[in-house]
């Protein structure tokens, strides 16, 4: 249906693209933790800055953490038809958990791999990522800005 120039059926079957931000074990405590390697920044100020740019590019996001590796795995599964793409912070899980590896190559959304600290810089055990083969890429490094990069990356990914 047409009216005027405006498309109305369009318009009514498009929806903002949904992000889901997942964090896993022990990022509840950035800001106090090892500051000297995670920084200062607190979940929550992270939460608000992908808030407030998400705002911006009219993109709607929720955002979790979870110390438990069974409750990502189930966020995971129930992303399927809610959200468009995934960005995982899935901490120490990422080196060692064949369970969210899974999770996301069995549910099948784009899901982006994110790190505050650059990774491939610390511990050997830290250089192997067990998610990295299923997910679109690896943001590594940048802090807080990782969050904010992997929304940006998010934005631009076209529908499959
Ligand atoms: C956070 C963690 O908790 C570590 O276990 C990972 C990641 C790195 C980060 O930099 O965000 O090795």
């Amino acid at each position: 249906m047409e009216i005027g120039s405006t498309n109305w059926v369009a318009l009514f079957r498009f929806r903002f693209m949904k992000i889901l931000f997942l964090n896993g074990p022990n990022l509840n405590l950035l800001g106090h933790r090892e500051p000297e390697v995670y920084g200062r920044t607190t979940l929550t100020d992270i939460e608000a800055n992908v808030r407030k740019r998400a705002a911006q590019l009219g993109a709607g996001i929720d955002f979790r953490q979870s110390n438990l590796e069974g409750e990502l795995v189930a966020w995971i599964q129930q992303a399927k038809g809610e959200f468009d793409v995934i960005v995982l912070n899935a901490a120490a899980y990422t080196h060692t958990s064949i369970a969210l590896r899974d999770a996301i190559a069995g549910v099948g959304l784009p899901t982006i791999e994110i790190h505050l600290s650059n990774v491939h810089a610390r511990e050997e055990f830290r250089h192997k990522s067990l998610i990295a083969p299923v997910c679109l890429g690896q943001i590594t490094g940048f802090g807080p800005n990782s969050y904010i990069l992997a929304l940006d990356a998010s934005i631009n990914i076209k529908a499959k």
